[in-house]
Order: structure tokens, then C-alpha cells, then sequence
């Protein structure tokens, strides 16, 4: 006799065995994923939610989206791997495709934003003592306080999160840390005639979605351009539409000289990341100095081209600008209902968040909590603060039902 197992057996079994046999790196929310399509995700109960975190900004083209979905299917029944150590009829389309789109000479593809990012930052240093001069291994970088770039050894010795640090020492030299959002602290760095890059967030996702003043980033560019210095966009979780522009560095019209980006790249169905840069830059690493088994597969550069199709194509930019001002208007009208219960909300684009006081055993993670009960999933960083930021395909009915959702269930607090 077949036991058919109860829709909470099936979820409780799920989370025994990620309990038993996974490493415990992540402390989800009680909810077990099993479909999901568009703005909804549905879980082992059959139950809908609306998933407003769209796996860390990496499905703006919404789940499984039927184009990117079906370029992955189509090339995994032709050619999936080859390495670089031969050329395959994929990779150069892809790279026409990817520097047309975004404005440089050449492509470096990778596979997750942190090996973007740490290509970003060879890349820089090997610019740094080839084309500007820096003595050997003297190349220092410059990052952010309270950035996130990944979880590697060396994007780790640039975070200053003790969760991301404690006890993962010893960390690679050759980094200065300055306040975000602030130019004064940039300019003093700058003086370090050692500088190779200046590696920064246009606006910082993990630490809440914070957007920086008008005019800060024309200000660092400028800034990093007078020192002779690489003002190097990690856009992986801010570009792609999310806030609103194609990159965040849009807003104020700045051409990086190295762009990274990842996550939606792929919209979600496949690792694919990629670093940009003109040929000065670019041409600084010769064969066999860098690379990756999977950088630049066949199955990477056609997902790619699609994931960047349906962003174009289905104008998923403009609707980010124009849902983002509603939504951030409703948060700061929900925010004047609750002030005792919300601090602040921040956000440009479909890239919000809101910042909870914490008492009486209310935090971000209860709220998140009593929002899955209600039908909508979000995820609570640093503690206190709650990122909202659902697929870019959204549209105004579902965003006003997704407001009414979280003014409901703050009611509740
Ligand atoms: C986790 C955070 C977000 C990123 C930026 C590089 C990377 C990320 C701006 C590295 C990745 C992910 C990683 C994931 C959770 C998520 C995250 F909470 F960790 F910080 F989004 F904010 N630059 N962010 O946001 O890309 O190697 O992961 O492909 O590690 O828990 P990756």
C-alpha cells in the first residue's frame, strides 16, 4: 500500500534532512519550496506566496522564466561543457553580446558573484603593477564599511562583519576600509599612491539596501579618476534593473572601469557571473593567468543572452522605476501607521527596506514569520532590517496586494 505522506510530513521531512545531512550555514524560514513561476512561489502544501526576496536579487526576470528556461533546456541537449581549452560557437556570441549591451571592450565570464568579484580584484592589481606603476605586491584596494562582496578568503579579509570574519583568519593584505557614502574618507584614502581600485556597491544590499546621497558616486568616480585608480561596480545584486536603471550606476551616469555582475545574469537557473572592462584593463591577463573550469560555458553564455533579452525586452527596468516609487511610498505611509514598530524604510527601484525597532520580542524575524503566514516571503538582514524586493516582472495589482499583505500583518503586531 503506497503511504501517502501528509503535505506537513513531506514539509517536516524536508527540513530533518536538510537539518541531518547539511551543513547548518543558513537558518531558513519554516517554509519548504517546491514550484515556482513568475512573482509566486508555491510550497509542499500547495500553499502561494509571493516571494519578495527573489532569491537575493537573482530572479528579477521572475521564476522560471519560459525563455530563459527554455535556452537553458535547449542547449544542455547540445553542448554543455567544453572548457576554454577549446572554442565552442557560444562563448563569442555571448561576448559580443554582453559588451554590446553594457558599453566595453571585453568580457571575463565566471560563474558566482564572489569569483566575479575576486577576478575584479586581480585583475585590478595586475593592472595596478603593469600599467600604473605600483611596486610589487604593494597594490592596496579600497571597499566600503559594512559592504558585502561574498564569502572567499579574500573578499572576507575586505568585510568587517564579524560573522562573515570570526575566526577565518589569517586575511589577505593590502586593503583600506573607508565609510560609505562618504567622500572626504575616499579623497584621504586616494592619497596612498598604491591604490589599484576602488571596489564598492553602488548601493549596499546586505546592510539594508542603503542608497547613498545624490551625487556620491559621480563624486568617488571623479575622485578615483584624478588618482589614476579603478573605480571597480560590484552590481551583482543592485544592477539588472533592481533599482530602477539597467545598472545602479545609471542613476548618475557612471561608466565603471571594471563592472561585475552575477545573480540575475542568469535569472536564476544557472551560476553565471561576468566581469566587464575595456582593453587596457582587460588585456592585463595573459593565457593561463586566469580562469575557471565552467567560466564561460555554452550553457552560461545562451541563459546569459536570454536572462539580458528579457530584461530589455520586456522593459523590466522602467517597471522597476515605476512599482519602486509606489512601493516605497506605500512603506513610508505604512511606516507613519507604525512608527513605534518601524524605524525607517529605504529604497530606489524594486529595492526596499525596512528597518524594525526591536521590543516585546517583535524583531524582523517574527514579522518575516506572521508575512509567511500571510503569503509573502522575505528575509530579515543584520537582525533588524527586512529587504524587499520582489521579481521585477511584478505588476501594480500584485504590488497593492503585496502592500496591503505587509500593512496587514504589521497590524498585527
Ligand atoms: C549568502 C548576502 C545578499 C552580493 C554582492 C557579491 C555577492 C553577493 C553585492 C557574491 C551575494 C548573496 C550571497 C548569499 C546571500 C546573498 C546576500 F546576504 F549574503 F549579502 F544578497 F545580500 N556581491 N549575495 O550580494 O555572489 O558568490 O553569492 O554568487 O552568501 O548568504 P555569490
Amino acid at each position: 500500500m503506497e503511504i501517502i505522506m501528509s503535505e506537513k510530513a513531506a514539509a517536516d521531512r524536508a527540513i530533518e534532512l536538510e537539518n541531518k545531512y547539511g551543513a547548518h550555514n543558513y537558518h531558513p524560514l519554516p517554509v519548504v519550496l517546491e514550484r515556482g513561476e513568475g512573482v509566486y512561489v508555491w510550497d509542499v502544501n500547495g500553499k502561494q506566496y509571493f516571494d519578495f526576496l527573489s532569491a537575493y536579487s537573482a530572479v528579477n526576470q521572475g521564476h522560471c522564466h519560459p525563455k530563459i528556461v527554455s535556452a537553458l533546456v535547449e542547449q544542455a541537449q547540445k553542448l554543455t561543457l567544453t572548457s576554454r581549452a577549446f572554442y565552442n560557437d557560444c562563448l563569442g556570441e555571448y561576448e559580443k553580446f554582453i559588451t554590446d549591451y553594457f558599453g566595453f571592450d571585453k568580457v571575463l565570464p565566471m560563474n558566482t558573484g564572489a569569483e566575479g568579484v575576486e577576478t575584479a580584484l586581480k585583475l585590478a592589481r595586475k593592472w595596478a603593477y603593469e600599467v600604473k606603476g605600483v611596486a610589487g605586491n604593494e597594490a592596496m584596494i579600497i571597499v566600503c564599511k559594512n559592504n558585502f562582496h561574498g564569502r572567499t578568503i579574500a573578499i572576507v579579509s575586505a568585510s568587517n562583519d564579524p560573522d562573515a570574519r570570526n575566526n577565518f583568519g589569517p586575511f589577505a593584505p593590502g586593503i583600506i576600509s573607508v565609510e560609505f557614502n562618504n567622500v572626504a574618507a575616499l579623497a584621504e584614502a586616494l592619497k596612498n599612491k598604491n591604490v589599484a581600485g576602488f571596489l564598492i556597491e553602488p548601493i549596499q544590499g546586505e546592510a539594508g539596501v542603503v542608497v547613498p546621497d545624490e551625487g556620491y558616486l559621480k563624486k568617488c568616480f571623479d575622485l578615483c579618476k584624478q588618482h589614476n585608480v579603478l573605480f571597480i561596480a560590484d552590481e551583482i545584486q543592485s544592477g539588472l534593473g533592481r533599482t530602477g536603471k539597467r545598472l545602479a550606476c545609471d542613476h548618475e551616469n557612471v561608466h565603471p572601469d571594471i563592472l561585475i555582475l552575477g545573480k540575475a545574469l542568469s535569472g536564476g537557473t544557472y551560476p553565471v557571473s561576468a566581469v566587464l572592462a575595456n582593453d587596457d584593463i582587460m588585456l592585463c591577463i595573459k593565457p593561463g593567468q586566469h580562469g575557471s573550469t565552467y567560466g564561460g560555458n555554452p550553457i552560461a553564455c545562451k541563459v546569459g543572452i536570454a536572462a539580458l533579452s528579457v530584461l530589455r525586452d520586456e522593459q523590466l527596468s522602467e517597471n522597476s522605476e515605476r512599482l519602486g516609487k509606489i512601493l516605497l511610498k506605500e512603506l513610508k505611509s505604512i511606516q507613519a501607521e507604525y512608527p513605534e514598530l518601524v524605524k525607517l524604510v529605504r529604497g530606489k527601484g524594486l529595492f526596499c527596506a525596512m528597518v524594525i525597532t526591536e521590543r516585546n520580542g517583535n524583531s524582523a524575524w517574527e514579522v518575516c514569520l506572521e508575512l509567511m503566514k500571510n503569503g509573502l516571503l522575505a528575509k530579515p538582514t543584520h537582525g533588524d532590517i527586512i529587504r524587499f524586493a520582489p521579481p521585477l516582472v511584478i505588476n501594480e495589482e500584485q504590488l497593492i496586494e503585496c502592500v496591503s499583505i505587509i500593512r496587514k500583518t504589521l497590524k498585527g503586531f
